[in-house]
């Protein structure tokens, strides 16, 4: 018997929206993961990111894969119940640790976050996939990501765009353009909550979704943990991934499991 039951609801509803907020679930990781995003914001890594655009107000930060170098974001992959969580939903046997992405939006930064889905520059195929995206302040809905019920079954890829706002250079790769969301968003059942700290909002890589600016008076720092289930192998793109993974090609064939030590195995056999 798991240790955590994620309700079947829950489980149907990811499946089928693509998106389900799980509430309380890693409330005992609050206070670890604000010491490691401190941590991190103190010393950024090698990918540390300032998003901010010019012209924009506040500021906008963004890192990942820290989680060998941090030891809060390595225990929360290996000690909590994400990976049990993330098995639930996609119905895996075995779930792997991809990469966290850390996202902190201070207060007043007008900066929002593009409509976007992230397998595009992922290097990753496979359909049992999905973030966990945990909120370590109280977010308010309108600061809350926004999330399109079932676009991960749309059958569409789009050409991947970055935070910045500009788009990834792909050629063949078969890729839509993202629509006009914000000038159309009464064609969209667009998904958003408010939250509290250890709350969690589960999306599929597929999972159309994008974030408002924070012009409340609280931090909107986020965890998000990207995890690989049964099914995903690595997938070679026409270019650059997010993240590079750097020397990932010499080790893995295009459709070959992602069992590299990039991605330990943190559930399952
Ligand atoms: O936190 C945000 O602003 C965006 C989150 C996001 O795009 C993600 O976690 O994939």
């Amino acid at each position: 018997m798991s240790a955590i039951q994620i309700d079947n609801t829950q489980v149907e509803q990811f499946q089928k929206d693509g998106v389900v907020v799980i509430r309380g679930v890693f409330k005992d990781w609050v206070e670890p993961l604000r010491r490691g995003i401190e941590h991190n914001m103190q010393s950024p890594g090698d990918y540390g990111k300032n998003y901010t655009q010019d012209g924009q107000q506040g500021h906008f930060f963004g890192d990942y894969c820290n989680w060998q170098r941090i030891p809060q974001y390595r225990d929360f992959f290996f000690k909590s119940p994400a990976a049990e969580v993330a098995s639930q939903l996609i119905d895996s046997e075995t779930v792997r640790l991809f990469h966290e992405h850390v996202l902190v939006k201070e207060p007043g930064t007008t900066q929002k976050t593009p409509w976007h889905h992230d397998q595009p520059y992922y290097c990753v195929n496979g359909n049992q996939l999905c973030s966990l995206w945990v909120p370590l302040d109280p977010v308010d809905q309108s600061v809350c990501p926004e999330f399109i019920a079932g676009s991960h079954r749309w059958g569409k890829w789009f050409v991947p765009t970055k935070f910045t706002g500009l788009q990834y250079q792909r050629e063949g790769e078969n890729l839509s353009v993202m629509p006009d969301i914000d000038n159309e968003r009464d064609k969209y059942n667009i998904l958003s909550w408010a939250l509290e700290p250890g709350d969690c909002i589960a999306f599929h890589y597929l999972t159309v979704h994008g974030a408002p600016e924070n012009l409340s008076d609280q931090r909107r720092r986020a965890f998000s943990a990207r995890l690989l289930g049964d099914d995903a192998v690595y997938a070679a793109r026409s270019g650059e991934t997010s993240p590079p993974f750097p020397g990932l090609k010499n080790k893995l064939e295009p459709g070959s499991p992602m069992n590299t030590e990039e991605f330990p195995l943190i559930y399952g056999d």
